[in-house]
This record gives C-alpha cells, sequence and structure tokens, in this order.
C-alpha cells in the first residue's frame, strides 16, 4: 500500500467517526496522521519491513496509528474501517464529496431528511427544506447546492507517482501472460498528466484469453467490471480501474497512439487526416479502406506529416503549432540535472542528517546540493534562526574542504511572514550562497496581500528563488490567491528564478505555469525538497512536469553547474 492510499483510509476512518459522533479528539488523530503519513517522502510499506524503524518516529503517529499501518500494509484492509463502515450508509460517503458538506451535516441531512444520495440532496435543496435544519440557514444551503455540480464531477484521481507503481506492478505481472509479444501503458499515464483517472493498457498477444485470466488473478483486483474478446476492466483494491486491451500487432501504434491521447489531441490529430484525405482510427490511418498505417506509432504520425509527439506534449496545447513550425521543443530528462537546490535535514524538519543527504545526491548522480532547512518561523519543524543556520553553514564549510567534486551549498528556505517581510535578517541572508523564500502561513490572504508578500521577496537582493509558488496540494488544497502573472514580472524584473516543487502532491509550478514563465525568460528550478534520502527520488516527477510544460534542458536551471545557475540569479536586476 502507496503513502497516499493509507492517508485515505485515515481520512475516511476520521470522517466515518466524525459521521457518528465520535470524541474529536479521536478524529483529530487520524486526521493529523493522514497527513503525516501523506506528507512522509519515503514509502510507509518499506518502514514498516525495516526492523530498525519504528514508525512512531513519524511526528503524528503514535502506537495506535502505527499498528493500524502495519496491519494495512500486511493485508491491504482495516478491519475497523470495515466496522465503520458497516454502522454507515454507503452514500454517505458520496455526500462528503460535497465542498461545504461536513460529516457532522451529512449526518444531520440523513438523520433528518433521509438525503442518501446526491439527487436526493438537490432535491431537498431545491425544495429549500435544507436551510431549515438547525445549524444550516439559508447561505449554507446555496454553498451546498453549488458544490454539488463540483461533487458529481470530481472523483479523486490518483497521484501520477502512485500509479506509477501499480503500471510497473501491473505490467510486469502481465508479462508473465503465454503469448504476450509487447505491452504498454497508454493514457494520461503515459502522458505524466500529475494525477490519473485510471490505467489503460494495451497488449499485444496471440492469446488475448491467456491475457484475461492472468490479470484476473493479479493479487490487488478487488473486482473484475467487465471481460470481453479483446478488452476487460478490472478494479483494484484501492479504487484504480484499469482498461486492458488486446491489439492485433498491425494496430499496435495507432491503438497506442489513439489510447495515450488526450482526446483534445486527438481531435485534432483526425483533422489533419481529414484535410489529408485520410482516416485515423484506434485501428491505423485509412485511405479508403485501406490502412496504409498502423503497427508504429512513428509511422502513424508520420502519414499525417507529423513528428511521434513525446506523450508529454499531447495535449492540443502548442504541440501542432511547434510540429507545423519544423521543430518540437527538445524535452528536458532527469538525466540532464546536476544538482538540487531545496532540501532539509535533521536540523529542521528532515529525516537524514547533512552527510546522509550528500552521500544520497552523490548516488544519484548530482555534483551539488543546497541545503535549505526552515526558518525560525516554522516553529513546528524546528526551524533555524540566524546563530543555528550559521553554525550550520560552518559544518558546511568544514564538509566541503574534505569532498571532492561535490559541492555543498549554504542555502535556506526563508519564510515570507504573513505580515511581508523575511523571516531572517539581510546581513545573515547575504551570506548564504542560495535562499529560497516561501509561504507557509496566512495562506488565505487576499490576491493583492500574498502577491505583494511574493513579489517583495522577489525584490529582495538575497532571495534566489521563490519556492512552490502557488502552494497547492494536488487533491487537497488549492493554490493561494497569487496573482502568478506579477509574480513572473516581478521575477523577470529582478532575474530571480522560480521553483517547480517535485513533491507528486506538490508539482508546483504546474506544467501550464511552467511554460507561461519561460514566456517570460525565467529560468526554472526543479527541485525535490527531499526531507529524507529516499525524498531526492521524486526529481523525476518534477522532470515529468517540466516536460509537460515543453521545458527544455536549457529552461531548467539546475542542469547547469553550479556557477553557471549563480550566474543566473539577478542577472537582470
Ligand atoms: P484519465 O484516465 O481521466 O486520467 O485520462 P485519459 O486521458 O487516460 O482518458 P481515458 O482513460 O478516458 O481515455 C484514454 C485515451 O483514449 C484518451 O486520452 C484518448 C482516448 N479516447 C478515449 N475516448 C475518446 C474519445 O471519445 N475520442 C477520442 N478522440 N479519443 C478518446
Ligand atoms: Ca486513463
Ligand atoms: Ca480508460
Ligand atoms: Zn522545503
Amino acid at each position: 500500500m502507496k503513502n497516499a492510499q493509507i492517508a485515505d483510509v485515515f481520512e475516511q476512518v476520521a470522517d466515518l467517526l466524525e459521521f457518528q459522533g465520535a470524541n474529536p479528539f479521536r478524529l483529530r488523530a487520524y486526521r493529523n496522521g493522514a497527513r503525516a503519513i501523506r506528507d512522509l517522502p519515503e514509502p510507509v510499506d518499506k518502514l514498516v519491513k525495516d526492523e530498525e524503524r519504528d514508525l512512531t518516529e513519524i511526528p503524528g503517529i503514535g502506537k495506535d496509528l502505527a499498528e493500524k499501518i502495519v496491519t494495512l500494509v500486511n493485508t491491504g484492509d482495516l478491519p475497523m474501517l470495515k466496522e465503520l463502515c458497516a454502522k454507515t450508509p454507503p452514500s454517505v460517503l458520496v455526500l462528503l464529496r460535497v465542498p461545504g458538506l461536513g460529516p457532522k451535516k451529512a449526518a444531520v441531512l440523513y438523520n433528518d431528511l433521509k438525503v442518501g444520495s446526491l439527487e436526493e440532496l438537490r432535491a431537498a435543496c431545491e425544495a429549500h427544506q435544507v436551510r431549515d435544519l438547525k445549524g444550516f440557514g439559508e447561505k449554507t444551503e446555496q454553498k451546498i447546492f453549488d458544490g454539488l455540480s463540483i461533487a458529481s464531477t470530481i472523483e479523486e484521481r490518483m497521484y501520477w507517482a502512485t500509479a506509477d507503481e501499480v503500471a510497473q506492478a501491473i505490467v510486469e505481472h502481465l508479462r508473465g501472460a503465454k503469448g504476450l509479444e509487447k505491452i504498454d501503458a497508454a493514457g494520461s499515464y503515459r502522458r505524466g498528466r500529475e494525477t490519473i483517472g485510471d490505467l489503460d493498457i494495451l497488449v499485444v498477444s496471440s492469446k488475448p484469453d491467456q491475457i484475461m485470466d492472468r490479470l484476473a488473478k493479479y493479487q490487488d483486483v478487488a473486482e473484475v467490471i467487465a471481460r470481453g474478446d479483446t478488452k476487460m476492466s478490472v478494479r483494484l483494491t484501492g479504487g484504480l480501474q484499469v482498461d486492458v486491451r488486446v491489439v492485433p500487432a498491425e494496430s499496435f501504434g495507432a491503438a497506442l497512439q489513439y489510447f495515450t491521447g488526450s482526446k483534445a489531441h486527438n481531435v485534432v490529430l483526425r483533422g489533419r487526416a481529414k484535410t489529408k484525405g485520410l482516416k485515423i482510427n484506434e485501428y491505423g490511418v485509412f485511405r479508403g479502406e485501406e490502412r496504409i498505417a498502423g503497427a508504429t506509432e512513428e509511422e502513424v504520425y508520420k502519414t499525417l506529416g507529423l513528428p511521434c509527439f513525446p506523450p508529454e506534449l499531447r495535449e492540443a496545447r502548442r504541440e501542432f503549432e511547434w510540429a507545423d513550425a519544423g521543430h518540437l521543443p527538445d524535452l528536458v530528462e532527469r538525466a540532464d540535472l546536476r544538482g538540487d537546490l531545496h532540501m532539509h535535514t535533521t536540523e529542521t524538519d528532515g529525516k537524514a542528517t547533512l552527510e546522509e543527504m550528500v552521500a544520497a545526491a552523490r548516488e544519484r548522480g548530482l555534483s551539488y546540493i543546497a541545503i535549505t532547512d526552515h526558518s525560525k518561523r516554522v516553529s513546528m519543524a524546528n526551524g533555524l534562526d540566524a546563530t543555528r543556520l550559521r553554525k550550520q553553514w560552518s559544518e558546511i564549510d568544514r564538509l566541503n574542504a574534505r569532498l571532492k567534486g561535490f559541492t555543498v551549498l549554504k542555502g535556506v528556505e526563508v519564510d515570507i511572514l504573513e505580515k511581508g517581510g523575511l523571516d531572517l535578517d539581510d546581513d545573515v541572508l547575504s551570506e548564504a550562497d542560495w535562499v529560497v523564500a516561501s509561504v507557509h502561513y496566512g495562506q488565505s490572504q487576499p490576491r493583492e496581500q500574498i502577491t505583494r508578500r511574493i513579489v517583495d521577496a522577489l525584490a529582495n537582493p538575497h532571495v534566489s528563488a521563490i519556492a512552490h509558488p502557488t502552494g497547492r496540494l494536488i487533491n487537497r488544497r488549492k493554490a493561494y490567491e497569487v496573482d502568478l502573472d506579477a509574480v513572473f514580472k516581478a521575477a523577470r524584473q529582478h532575474g530571480k528564478l522560480l521553483e517547480l516543487n517535485a513533491n507528486p502532491a506538490r508539482l508546483d509550478l504546474d506544467d501550464v505555469a511552467c511554460a507561461a514563465a519561460k514566456g517570460f525568460g525565467i529560468p526554472i528550478v526543479i527541485s525535490s525538497d527531499a526531507h529524507s534520502v529516499g525524498g531526492l527520488d521524486v526529481l523525476r516527477y518534477g522532470v515529468l512536469q517540466a516536460r509537460r510544460g515543453g521545458l527544455t534542458k536549457e529552461d531548467v536551471a539546475n542542469t547547469r553547474p553550479w556557477p553557471a545557475v549563480k550566474k543566473l540569479i539577478g542577472s537582470r536586476g
């Protein structure tokens, strides 16, 4: 079980407990636990198997939750959740998807109005029955009504990073099937979208039945949704749907193209085919009845006079424009990254020491890192004041003196204070090699205020970059109201960099914002924000997002050696 799935289970437990009116302290333990696991940069299941580690090391995880995690990892299930579910009408969980409707209010709706589905909730709102309930009122009724349209469209989508583990495991499992000739995962997963609705897997096989039998036997299959001659859909424990299609070898490329999508990209492609007097579908490219391409994606695109677009670009954004101009951007790759400029150590809320982070970064082929522990405002993380920071920096100096072919930069992640300004004085910041400034508090301030804070931080001569510039947490928290355009302008004016935080829950800046930043000529720095040794491995998720934004090696600052990065900072100031 993946961290995110375990966190989801704890959230569900908390919701159900709250629905049943349980003790608030009990709820809070589960909610805090969920957050702790979600934010943990290393896989909990590995931690469980490591005899030297204890889950209760994780802040927010006590003995009780630790035991539940062990149960979840070992069995994929939590008896407590089953019991709670058995005591709760299943439809209530659907009600909880409505923004503005928590478990407590859902309980009132269910008990007093017998509302048990989104349709019934809509009807109750329309009949103005909701406003008369105790603790509701007209405004709440309206809010719930507005939230209904969102609830029916959002199903929680899985992080790409989680889907990746699942996809690799399933593909590996299916490779064991007799008659398998080719297999590839398509869909949003192949396009590297930050979240995945379902997995689409394509197979060439002389024995489709063998593939399907083997899929049915996969350990995590909870339910077979449908099985036909060439297509099978299953649902995994944890909820992800997987569609497997068996296609003829001569159509494999066409099917891979079609099922990779995106839909919008395919629509444009069909139009292009049409103007050439051709037809394209998942079986091939046709002139009249004759199939003129289909075995490979390259030939499918080539027949239409197009390059074989990297999947990350297939969103009908600018890829056709680029193709028409004769060149696609040469997208950045993980191997291009030479350094990582955002990470934490045991001095604040990291799990590994300075030396351990250095060793791990070297193992991963990096040649420099910046240590950017939190500043004092983040008291929960034991943030550093000037004295402790300078002490850490002298340690870094001593370490650098011993290191060959590797540089540790003296950095800090300085908080942008709620009232504006930075959490550390200029005199200490001026001694740093690299300063990332970030907003952790006052996230719900109005647009102008929060934008001003960030723009002012960019104007500070000692700040190098802004970390996670929008603060969004995928599936959990919306971006701040920040005016990104103003941030881009300020970054350009002062010659500053912007981060693409590679944590799979953040991916901030996202693909679209990266493309926009590139338009302003702002270098992007892809950073892990690692809080542990394993946390360094998230860089590849950042790279995927950068690729979706059309970024090349040139556009990403930390593909350069450190002295060249340094030259970028303040260069336009
Ligand atoms: P997801 O699963 O919501 O994360 O997103 P996708 O992109 O994987 O979408 P999915 O699984 O519904 O379909 C996979 C691909 O199949 C999609 O990217 C494009 C193709 N496709 C599906 N339905 C249609 C359609 O109605 N028209 C066209 N042109 N393509 C489609
Ligand atoms: Ca899909
Ligand atoms: Ca699908
Ligand atoms: Zn950080």
